[in-house]
């Protein structure tokens, strides 16, 4: 008896921590959604998930009545059940807690969602999927009782197939939701944002047929600009021998391919006349696959990206990124940012202050930013939270940053705007971590030979003059492009001695400036001294962007960062207030003064 026990655990902990592949261009499918109110319990201790003995409740034969779960109602008069999903309160999915509900503004830790619904139109020989967008951080997800799987990483979509608990009418989903930070965790500990806990980004559920396209990927091929490459993969029973078409009207390109038994099938076939995608021209084609029972739509655009000695070349011409940072905040609406007027929102800003690049920090991003990006003509810098103190010898956190790279890239592989994967921010050097980013570079280019590896280093002054800057790093030799955060006159140095640094760069490679800035209390006027003054943060820009313009092979440059954002280590009165306020606008949506500076500055570039 223990011995098959003991089987069933296992069999439970496998089953629920294999990943599922991601449905790729679940976006443009047409699903339901189950955003909208759901159902929340706050549980500090964890009642619902272990019990008094701290065995988690899914993990033993016959979970208890306080398994949350379970979703219990008492069965008569003397039943005693310590919850009910039915009369608690409500939050509104996507959205975190924090924003929502005073009370959750501070909280870190555990909260269960339920939602009941119907399935429209069921039809039981289909299989369905429930999708998320992103939960922070991490998911124990449930149907009608039995667990679905567990998802840890909190800016990444991921799916589980539910065919097997799914009914017409009267199902319940419940997510277990924990956002407790922990040291071996991706990000870790110590971070410069907000926690924000919960349902971040949409929870849709997809019908497919028993056989459907599972994922896909069609770019160009790298260094070849006339030649489109990539794979269709199936999943279903019938997924081998099966027949595909892949068709781009626009450019009268009509394909049909035959998978292997694995449902797979690579391709590579030259296209003609083709309008770029760029910055200027932000071109997308309708691009259609199907199989005898599925068929899906997508908007890709073409383009190239690739370094040659200093420079960044898009479609093989030299290209300046004009960029600003930027966190998922709304901050006018307050939390985590998702929707797609959320990006509308923070894209705007970007296009008025005449950048064509963002640098999408310090995590993935929604879907919406990205799919807007590409539609507006923003190149992008997509990054994953490897930030700070990560612990570099633990091969179960080097495990969650590749299951969190592996899902990004999975997610925007097929997103022309998206040019650059970075592996970290502001790490310390040291072999255990060289080693741990080399490992998570080599995965990019596996998934994905057709973009740019890069990350955020950090720059100090030289020894014998510290006007000279430098950037000591092996990981320097690995990326495609130097990128580094520089915070002369802020965080040390003289503001008015930034006219007299310089850097000295020996490698060949584009250097992107990945963060500069200086905190700023809008509204707050002062001489330019004067440290959380507008003035302060507009002399910091002027005296920097001529500066870092001189720097050979200077190729772009994201400055910290577009809005104020929301940050627990910044607490001082009445400057900061909970804000780091390196932001060009405010959490009021006002414009600083330094705005204008870079909007100039990125004018003038030819
Ligand atoms: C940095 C970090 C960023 C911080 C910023 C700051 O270098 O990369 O996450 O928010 O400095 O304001 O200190």
């Amino acid at each position: 008896m223990k011995y098959i026990v003991s089987i069933s655990l296992l069999f439970i902990s496998i089953f629920t921590f294999a990943n599922e592949p991601l449905l790729q261009n679940s976006y443009l499918r047409n699903g339901q959604s189950l955003n909208g109110r759901w159902h929340y319990i706050v549980d500090v201790y964890e009642t619902g998930y272990y019990n008094y003995r701290m065995e988690p409740h899914d993990g033993t034969e016959n979970p208890g009545s306080s398994a949350y779960f379970l979703n219990k109602k008492p069965q008569n008069k003397t039943d005693r059940v310590e919850y009910d999903f039915d009369t608690a309160p409500t939050l509104i999915v996507p959205g975190d807690w924090n924003s929502q509900e005073e009370k959750l503004f501070y909280y870190e830790g555990t909260v269960w969602y339920k939602k009941s619904f119907n399935v429209e139109d069921y039809d039981a020989s289909k299989r369905y999927y429930v999708h998320f967008g992103a939960v922070n951080y991490r998911t124990d997800v449930y149907l009608n009782g039995k667990k679905l799987g567990v998802h840890v990483g909190g800016f990444t979509p991921f799916n589980f197939e539910m065919t097997h608990l799914l009914k017409e009418k009267d199902n319940f989903l419940i997510v277990k939701v924990d956002n407790k930070r922990a040291a071996d965790e991706v990000p870790t500990l110590s971070t410069d944002w907000w926690n924000y806990g919960g349902i971040t980004r949409d929870v849709t559920i997809y019908e497919l047929d028993e056989t459907f396209i599972e994922d896909y990927k069609i770019q160009l091929t790298k260094n070849n600009n006339k030649e489109v490459s990539g794979y269709i993969k199936l999943n279903g029973e019938n997924k081998g021998n099966q027949n595909v078409s892949l068709s781009i009207p626009e450019l009268k390109i009509n394909k049909a391919f035959i998978t292997d038994d694995e449902g797979y099938v690579e391709f590579e076939f030259p296209v003609k006349r083709l309008s770029y995608w760029s910055d200027t021209n932000p071109k997308l084609y309708d691009v259609n696959i199907a199989i005898s029972k599925d068929n899906i739509s997508d908007k890709i655009g073409f383009r190239t990206i690739e370094t040659n000695g200093k420079q960044i070349l898009l479609n093989g011409e030299k290209i300046f990124l004009k960029g600003i940072s930027i966190h998922e905040e709304n901050v006018m609406r307050g939390g985590r940012a998702w929707s797609i007027e959320d990006a509308k929102v923070l894209l705007g800003w970007t296009k008025e202050l005449g950048c064509n690049y963002v640098r999408l920090a310090h995590y993935p991003h929604s879907e919406n930013m990205i799919r807007l990006a590409d539609e507006m003509g923003i190149l992008v810098w997509e990054e994953i939270p490897v930030y700070w103190t990560i612990q570099w010898t633990n091969t179960e956190t080097y495990k969650k940053a590749e299951t969190q790279l592996t899902e990004l890239i999975q997610r925007d592989k097929n997103r022309a705007c998206s040019i650059i994967w970075s592996m970290a921010n502001e790490t310390p050097t040291s072999k255990e971590r060289l080693t741990f980013l080399t490992n998570l570079a080599s995965t990019a280019r596996k998934l994905d030979d057709t973009r740019l590896v890069s990350a955020a280093l950090e720059d100090h002054g030289k020894d014998e003059d510290k006007n000279i800057m430098i950037v000591e790093d092996e990981f320097a030799e690995v990326v495609d492009v130097l990128s580094f955060n520089q915070y002369y006159g802020w965080y040390g140095g003289k503001i008015d001695n930034i006219k007299n640094i310089r850097w000295e760069i020996d490698i060949d490679k584009p250097v992107i400036i990945s963060e500069f800035g200086a905190g700023a209390l809008q509204g707050y006027h002062a001489d330019n001294m004067t440290r959380w003054s507008e003035e302060f943060q507009e002399l910091l820009y002027e005296e920097t962007l001529p500066t870092l313009a001189k720097i050979p092979g200077i190729s772009g440059i994201t400055p910290w960062t577009l809005v104020d954002f929301r940050s627990p280590r910044r607490t001082l009165i009445p400057y900061q207030n909970g804000w780091n306020r390196k932001g060009l606008i405010s959490e009021t949506g006002n414009k600083k003064k330094a705005f204008y500076t870079l909007q100039k500055f990125y004018k003038n570039i030819k």
